[in-house]
């Protein structure tokens, strides 16, 4: 079917494909830097610690902020629409010895922000509070030692500096996401005391001087993590609380929560309540695995919400890292699949289904939902990355493995 013929099939049910290209090209999706390097950083050699794995050893991973750059370039020349890079405290750049993170200054991040200006990206913010040895026995802010704690506290500050310094370069707001991996491997005598001291780090952390205008600050849950089975001080009620007491945004990992439970239905209520939703797009396979996203039921119910509920209320930002395929194209066709399954999601005769749903008439809202999933969208999809001057199908492919062959090969 060609675009014309989608576009009319499309009508007739009260669907306008153009508006759908429109939105689609406007939202932005935070692409996070650390699957180029399997969340790596620029201070150790080691690999990622604290509750995150990354599994595999495909060769060809960015060993630096030249390889970084040119691998991100490389994947954006293969993605419609301009989004944002997201960066984790641990990609800062160093001269002359690491400075250490509770020392970091905006200066080492100002390869960052020059090369951002020239690509005309946006970049958010991450402090890391993992991948450190201050951090080896997963205890961060909730540590009961009080100078690991004031350590952290300064990293937080030292980060918030940095999220408002990437505002004021670019013109516009930067999120910046607190996830401490803190907790215990085997049930804890003490569960309250952690939370405690976690609260009273971070409002030290959030009392410091920063323009809130600026600077978004979020608050990631979760459930558990690879020798924290059994206790995560910044569990789901943990962050829901503090967030909303605190007026900072709580953020929604998909790997983060018991595998059975639907994430998306949370949006509606947390954007009830928070008026904004952030949230990190993830494929859990058994546990919190960060596999690349497919275009599956949770990324289709997660896009279905979002643009429900208007994708200008959200805060998209993708976190998965696998080593064990080639980095670019993982991170070509995890943006590629939230922005597919966003556009299904705006092609649904969203009115119409609603209106099944209130009449109560659930036999037609259940063939509808199926019917429409085999409508032609990607027609659609193909003219919205005509438009956009980008590959529509899998021949993106080639262009990584030709990208592969002359350049990540000789790595
Ligand atoms: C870990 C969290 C966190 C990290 C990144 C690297 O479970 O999901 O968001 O993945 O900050
Ligand atoms: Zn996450």
């Amino acid at each position: 079917m060609s675009y014309n013929e989608a576009k009319k099939k499309y009508a007739r049910i009260g669907v306008d494909t153009e508006k759908a290209i429109k939105d689609l090209a406007a939202v932005p999706i935070s692409m996070h830097c650390w699957q180029g390097d399997d969340v790596t950083g620029f201070e150790t050699t080691g690999g990622a610690s604290g509750g995150i794995q990354t599994t595999g050893n495909y060769p060809g991973k960015a060993r630096n902020p030249e390889e970084l750059m040119q691998d991100i370039e490389l994947a954006f020349s293969l993605i419609p629409g301009r989004h944002r890079v997201n960066l984790h405290a641990c990609y800062g750049i160093h001269e002359g010895g690491v400075t250490d993170r509770d020392r970091l200054e905006p200066r080492n991040f100002k390869p960052w922000t020059d090369w951002a200006k020239k690509r005309g990206v946006k970049l958010d913010f991450n402090p890391t509070f993992f991948s450190h040895p201050k951090a080896s026995d997963g205890l961060t802010l909730s540590s009961p030692d009080p100078k690991i704690r004031a350590f952290w506290v300064k990293h937080g500050i030292a980060c918030l500096k940095i999220a408002e310094y990437f505002a004021t370069e670019q013109k516009s707001p930067c999120a910046i996401n607190f996830w401490m991996p803190d907790g215990y491997k085997d049930e804890p005598s003490d569960r309250l005391g952690p939370r405690r001291r976690m609260a009273d780090s971070l409002d030290k952390i959030f009392r410091s001087k920063y323009d809130r205008r600026k600077v978004v600050a979020l608050l990631e849950s979760k459930l558990f993590g690879i020798g924290v089975e059994s206790y995560t001080v910044c569990s789901h009620e943990f962050v829901m609380g503090y967030a909303m007491k605190r007026g900072i945004l709580g953020l929604l990992d998909m790997g983060h929560f018991h595998i059975s439970e639907n994430v998306a239905d949370k949006i509606s209520s947390f954007l009830m309540f928070f008026g904004k939703v952030a949230f990190h797009i993830s494929r859990p396979v058994r546990w919190d695995s960060d596999h690349v996203i497919r275009q599956n039921d949770d990324l289709r119910a997660a896009a279905q919400e979002i643009v429900r509920m208007g994708p200008e209320n959200f805060i998209i930002a993708l976190d998965y890292f696998d080593a064990s395929i080639n980095r670019v194209a993982a991170w070509v066709l995890g943006m590629r699949n939230m922005q597919k399954e966003l556009l299904k999601a705006m092609l649904q005769p969203a009115a119409a289904l609603k209106d099944m749903q209130d009449r109560g008439d659930f036999t037609s809202q259940l063939v509808w939902q199926e019917e429409l999933k085999n409508y032609p969208v990607s027609d659609v999809w193909e003219e919205f990355c005509r438009r956009a001057k980008m590959p529509a199908g899998e021949e993106w492919l080639d262009t990584v493995k030709r990208y592969e062959r002359d350049v990540l090969g000789k790595r």
